[in-house]
């Protein structure tokens, strides 16, 4: 299979999610996803500021912050993304039954049903548990970059198949190729490390998209912790965007 440009992945991904990824991504000539693990509201809407004018989504780990608050947290959130337009990705990676993922997703203190653009979500508990993202765009766990994770390609093979069959999902996460019917989201990216001690495992942005076709990458330690976070994301962005043309 050819790897395909954003123009050509317009064609055949069809979720409402997947569009506005790729047209954002046109528009910004960026395929850079910012995670923003952080743990004030402070530090998260302060870096939404900086990279948002770079990046097509902010991915949150919205349980990680101390003082999270709706009308706080949230709503600044939401006015910064149609600011910079951008969507926000919630890397919630749901991975239960679906009765108990519907409520995780819709009640207690985030009702993420009601913010975010994207989630993550496990395939581990099979299709049906993924029914209940019904207003939102999924994106499904096929393999993780951690050193030792269980994702090998019998894993990644059965949940490729449910994620390609399901409506609500239109992307994987992955360190292998996907087929085409899905966006290709790829952590595990930094420029000046191979590695952070706890298992984590990095590539380049080229390695991304010449070996892996990946479509998005998902850059966090390499650009909130940076000295200045701003230039951090301009400089993957660039990066990520020369890499995404010399694979075409
Ligand atoms: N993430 C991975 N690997 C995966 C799936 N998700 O690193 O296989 C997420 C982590 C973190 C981000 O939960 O939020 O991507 C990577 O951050 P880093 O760039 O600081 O390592």
């Amino acid at each position: 299979e050819k790897r395909l440009s954003y123009e050509e992945k317009l064609e055949i991904c069809d979720h409402t999610v997947a569009q506005k990824l790729l047209q954002i991504a046109l528009e910004k000539k960026s395929n850079l996803i910012v995670s923003a693990d952080v743990t004030t509201t402070k530090e998260l809407l302060e870096l939404a500021e900086k990279v948002g004018p770079h990046i097509v989504a902010l991915k949150t780990h919205i349980d990680i912050l101390l003082d999270f608050d709706a009308d706080q947290t949230i709503l600044p959130l939401k006015d910064l993304a149609q600011k910079y337009n951008f969507l926000i990705m919630e890397d919630r990676k749901f991975a239960d039954i679906g009765n108990t993922q519907e409520l995780q997703f819709a009640y207690g203190t985030y009702k993420i049903s009601n913010w975010a653009d994207l989630v993550t979500a496990q395939v581990i508990a099979g299709y049906e548990s993924l029914d209940c993202f019904r207003n939102v765009g999924v994106v499904a766990i096929i393999g993780m970059s951690s050193h030792g994770n269980l994702t090998d390609q019998n894993y990644r093979d059965e949940a490729t198949k449910i994620a390609l069959s399901h409506p609500n999902v239109f992307g994987g996460v992955s360190q292998n190729k996907i087929p085409n019917e899905l966006l290709l989201f790829t952590p595990g990216v930094n420029l000046a490390h191979t590695g952070d001690g706890k298992g984590q495992q990095y590539n380049t942005p080229e390695h991304a998209f010449t070996k892996l076709e990946s479509d998005f990458i998902i850059v966090g330690r390499g650009i909130y912790k940076a000295d200045d976070a701003e230039q951090s994301a301009l400089t993957y962005k660039i990066a990520g965007w020369n890499a995404y043309e010399a694979s075409l």
